[in-house]
């Protein structure tokens, strides 16, 4: 008697088959992902897409040749009795006591070279595993040929174990099997936590009812419609569902069958990966966003950052050293030379600092580079300042990143805060601020002070030699005259007027001369410190926005199917 009462509602969606090198293209554009976002994203949310490569990888190089189905359901739905049924011997302990099964068991059609390092990864033990050889059962199981069934426990286990084990095998599996039972079909447990959650991979999903037998021929239609409802609601719309009989040979001929084509296919595993990697992406969409900008702070934004950091790095200290050195220093050079001396004993203000140009300073640029300056540390407000635009430039970057790069971002400029002081004071030491040599045009005031003053003291000189003549009674030799004024009277005050005169003339020009000696120490010294906020603060931010570009492309890959 024909009692196969299995029918199947709804197409199988095995028309849709899946490029293994389309597959390894997303997997590799998954890989990139992770290559551009580990480190930056909590690896929290990037687990399941280390787990899909990793496994993926594994199942591919194991074995194409085989197809992994395992047959899933409640305690006493029927699984083992399947198992059973199809492997036509009784293999899995069928009980009565529930649950029944409690470790994996697994038949395996054919060969078994390529099967064993497959179960081995899969973690089904060696006494669990049987095998139909072709050779016993002549020609009639070649039809299943790379068939690698598994009965697995139940998952709504009162065993905690089971559950567990089943969770992990229902990861590597190719093919899904669900057994239900009339009694137990609509469990909430059922559809929310495992067929629901399988709804990205409904071309490796097939349903069963099974004990069939149990239903009048009436009520078997009415059972399977509204499974049919229940499916459809979970979002596994057009997944084969068959009615079967397991104790009855004649009751699991149309589940058979469908494993038989599914076999034939060697299409599973590859349906089941490509499901893994559309999972995985729609996990991650939000981590991408869509088409964005990653441009990076804005030149407000780097300029304001570029402040603080000269605040920080003392730069108006240093600037005003060297404004007050230009101006000690040209004193030094273009004052009156009887006076210079005393001048000369003031200390250097850059000296004070210990910046390179100085007089007697270190002109070597390479021990200027060691060398550390004396610039006072910034102070509590300088600090928060340089805190906020750092804040400033990571917020301008991150505005326009979805979830999880903004923290990113974040961490990247403050990533190498605690080296910042002494690269500030490194490139402040080691800036040229331009004033290593003395101008030109002191040295000719200068020499011009030397000139009037030996004329001043020529004339004092003379005048003094005719007043000792005169003293000593000898004879007083005519004064040349210039008018009616004596040259020795017209070189002295001559001498004085013309050094007071120059030195007059002289003060605004240096005035002058210190503003722009000030200007230029003050650009030399913003370009350097330009240099060390784009190397410590926006370089980490433009890597963390690059891998963000590159893995946002990576995933936009991985879902081209
Ligand atoms: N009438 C009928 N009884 C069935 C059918 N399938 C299984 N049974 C019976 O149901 C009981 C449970 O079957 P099992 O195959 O052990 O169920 P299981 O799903 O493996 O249970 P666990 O191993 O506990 O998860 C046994 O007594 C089987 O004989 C069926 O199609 N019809
Ligand atoms: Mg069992």
């Amino acid at each position: 008697m024909s009692n196969v009462v299995g029918r199947i509602r709804g197409a199988f969606r095995g028309d849709q088959r899946v490029d293994p090198d389309v597959l390894l293209a997303r997997l590799d554009a998954v890989r990139r992902f992770l290559a551009a976002a580990d480190g930056h994203l909590p690896d929290s949310r990037l687990v399941s897409a280390h787990t899909l490569v990793e496994r993926a990888g594994t199942r591919l190089a194991l074995s194409r040749d085989h197809t992994v189905v395992a047959l899933a359901g409640a305690t006493g739905s029927g699984k083992s009795s399947l198992f059973n049924g199809l492997a036509r011997l009784d293999l899995s302990p069928v009980g009565v006591r529930r649950p029944t099964t409690g470790v994996a068991h697994a038949c395996v059609w054919g060969a078994q070279e390529g099967a064993a390092r497959l179960l081995d990864w899969i973690g089904v033990l060696p006494r669990h595993r049987f095998v139909r050889e072709s050779a016993l059962d002549a020609d009639d199981e070649a039809t299943l040929h790379g068939l690698v069934l598994l009965d697995l426990p139940d998952f709504d286990s009162v065993q905690w174990s089971h559950r567990l084990e089943v969770d992990r095998l229902l990861g590597l599996v190719d093919l899904v099997v669900w057994v239900v039972d009339p009694q137990k079909y609509a469990d909430r447990v059922i559809h929310t936590n495992y067929l629901g959650e399988f709804h990205r991979h409904r071309d490796v999903t097939l349903v069963v009812l099974n004990q069939a037998d149990r239903l009048s021929p009436a009520e078997l239609p009415r059972v399977l419609a509204d499974l049919r409802r229940l499916l459809d609601a979970d979002g596994l719309e057009g997944v084969p569902l068959l009615a079967t009989t397991a104790t009855d040979p004649g009751g699991i001929v149309e589940l058979r069958a469908a494993l038989e084509r599914t076999v034939t296919e060697r299409q599973a595993a590859l349906r089941r990966l490509a499901g893994d990697v559309d999972t995985v992406v729609a996990g991650l969409d939000e981590l991408v966003g869509s088409d964005r900008p990653t441009t990076g702070p804005d030149e407000a934004t780097k300029s304001e950052l570029t402040r603080a950091l000269a605040g920080t790095a003392g730069v108006p200290a240093v600037t005003e050293a060297v404004q007050q050195a230009y101006r000690h220093r040209a004193a030094a050079s273009t004052g009156w030379p009887l006076v210079r001396g005393w001048r000369r004993l003031r200390p250097d203000p850059m000296r004070r600092l210990h910046l390179p140009g100085a007089p007697g300073e270190a002109t070597d640029p390479a021990e200027s580079l060691v060398a550390a300056t004396s610039v006072p540390d910034p102070t509590a407000a300088q600090r928060s300042a340089l805190g906020l635009a750092i804040r400033t430039v990571a917020d301008r970057a991150a505005a326009e990143l979805p979830a999880g790069w903004p923290d990113a971002v974040a961490d990247a400029a403050r990533s190498r805060l605690t080296d910042l002081p002494d690269a500030l004071d490194r490139v402040v030491a080691a800036t040229d601020l331009g004033m290593a040599r003395r101008p030109l045009w002191w040295r000719l005031v200068g020499a011009g002070q030397w000139l009037v003053t030996l004329a001043a003291l020529g004339g004092l000189g003379w005048l003094v030699l005719g007043y000792v003549l005169r003293a000593l009674g000898l004879p007083d030799p005519e004064h040349p005259m210039v008018g009616v004024v004596p040259v020795p009277t017209l070189l002295l005050l001559g001498g004085l007027l013309a050094g007071l005169l120059l030195a007059a003339l002289t003060r605004p020009v240096v005035r002058w001369g210190a503003v722009r000696a000030r200007r230029r120490a003050d650009q030399r010294l913003t370009a350097a410190v330009a240099a060390v906020g784009d190397e410590y603060v926006l370089a980490p931010v433009r890597d963390v926005l690059a891998n963000y570009a590159v893995a946002r492309d990576a995933l936009r890959d991985a879902t081209r199917r």
